[in-house]
């Protein structure tokens, strides 16, 4: 047995390491994800006032900060008893939707992209893994796109910050609504934007992506797992585009149900016990991550853009739940999203109501849960004193780059790895090629949180 590790694994976000066994035959019989990055924003949180919340998980992470927001939001207007209005609904999907293209065009080019090209693309003492299949001038269009990607994602953020005030941690939005008029000037700014990159994702990302799929048929075999899948939806399906929730196991959709999600620490750096809030244990046997283990009905589940689009397709059709097909869901997915926000945009009014005032807190809990870029997303909040006693975060880094659970069960990454074959013991290619097509992001995915089941709903 060989062990191989990547540590750090680069081009992701946040700290991690990936540790492989490889039997003889090149397959790997065993793998850990190790999430090796604390950060302990719940106990943050505790004692301070709710409407903190929507601001203070925003800063969870730099990447997805108005998905934080957006159900950080969503979760205090639930302990109010109030609902948005439908402009107020959409101008928050706009700048959530901005977000999410923002996310995935980077992924594709930025992160994913160079694990099929030649290292001296990037840096002329770049370590020559094994060779590219793409042709030296597909290699250097490649580039050109990799290139622009960096000007169309942050027209992304561009977008955003017009009605969040800033980007990352945009504080135009708030639980109430949106501190920023949709003036016809802001509009026309923000659509000015949007029209060259739904162009680029249209004429650019997604033959890109096809072409590295027809490139690299293979990896629609490599990194697969059992199909398993969870989303929480994105979107409300009354106003336009959306993704519903579900679960989906052995080819069964079923509706997600809180109390199914169970979240183990045997194999994290925390102790097992019944304290809240729970403590850090560095020296525990057999742990090796800061992440948690989330399982539903006690199975690990993948979340993400495949997630979403196996759960919103007809049942019963033929699915590949492998590397590329992740790839190819993602740019899939930002066309949509794109296209959906061009609708949203046309329909919002300058006249509108964009704020709600609250009165007094209806109730003392309440748990919020929709999908962010990289997959499902739950934040549960209980009040006492009107203030924050307790507050939980399961991000989708944690559904997908979980340890084993307390039946040895690894998680969804882990799953892809084991099984895989290696080419060369060298420096292989397919173990960062799978990992990334999770698209990572480990500052989200490790958190303090308590194992009581009750103070989580
Ligand atoms: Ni830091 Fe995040 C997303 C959230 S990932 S990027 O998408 O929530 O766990």
């Amino acid at each position: 047995m060989t062990k191989i590790t990547l540590s750090p694994a680069t081009r992701i976000s946040g700290l991690l390491s990936i540790e492989v066994s490889v039997g003889k035959d090149g397959i790997i019989e065993d793998a850990q994800c190790r999430g090796e990055q604390f950060r302990g924003f719940e106990m943050m949180l505790r004692g301070h006032a709710l409407s903190d919340a929507v601001y203070f998980t925003e800063r969870i992470c730099g990447i997805c900060s108005m998905a934080h927001g957006f159900t950080a939001a969503q979760l205090v207007r639930q302990i109010y008893h109030t609902n948005l209005s439908r402009e107020a609904t959409l101008l928050q999907q706009l700048m959530l939707g901005a977000e999410f293209l923002q996310n995935h065009i980077r992924h594709f080019y930025l992160l994913a992209l160079p694990d099929y090209m030649d290292g001296q693309f990037f840096s002329s003492d770049s370590p020559q893994q094994e060779p590219s299949r793409f042709s030296h001038s597909e290699q250097q269009q490649l580039l050109e796109h990799y290139n622009a990607a960096i000007d169309y994602s942050a027209k992304c953020h561009e977008m955003l910050a017009i009605f969040g005030g800033k980007i990352p941690h945009q504080h135009g939005l708030s639980a109430e609504g949106i501190a920023v008029t949709p003036t016809a000037d802001r509009r026309l700014q923000f659509i000015s934007l949007l029209e060259p990159v739904r162009q680029f994702i249209r004429n650019v990302m997604l033959p890109d992506t096809f072409q590295l799929a027809e490139t690299y048929p293979d990896y629609f075999e490599i990194g697969t797992r059992p199909a398993r899948f969870i989303s929480f939806g994105l979107f409300d399906p009354r106003y336009g585009g959306s993704f519903p929730s579900g679960a989906f196991d052995n080819f069964n959709r079923t509706p997600v149900k809180r109390e199914e999600i169970t979240e183990s620490v045997s194999h994290s750096w925390f102790k097992e016990s019944e304290s809240n809030p729970i403590k850090a244990d560095l020296e525990k046997p057999g742990a090796y991550s800061w992440v948690k283990a989330p399982r539903y009905q006690g199975l690990a589940m993948e979340g993400g853009p495949l997630a979403r689009k196996i759960i919103a397709s007809s049942p019963g059709q033929t699915l590949s739940t492998g590397t590329m097909a992740r790839l190819i869901a993602r740019s899939e997915e930002t066309h949509l999203i794109a296209s959906w926000m061009d609708e949203w945009i046309h329909e919002i009014p300058e006249e509108g109501r964009y704020i709600e005032e609250f009165g007094s807190p209806l109730t003392l809990t309440a748990t919020q849960m929709n999908d962010a870029p990289r997959g499902p997303l739950l934040h549960s909040v209980t009040l006492k004193d009107d203030h924050i006693a307790d507050y939980n975060v399961i991000t989708p880094t944690t559904w997908n780059f979980s340890p084993k659970d307390q039946q040895g069960l690894p998680g969804p990454v882990e799953e892809s790895l084991i099984g895989t074959s290696l080419a060369h013991f060298n420096d292989p290619p397919e173990i960062g090629r799978i990992i990334r097509s999770f698209d990572p992001c480990l500052s989200c995915g490790t958190h303090l949180i308590s194992i009581q089941k009750e103070s989580c709903q």
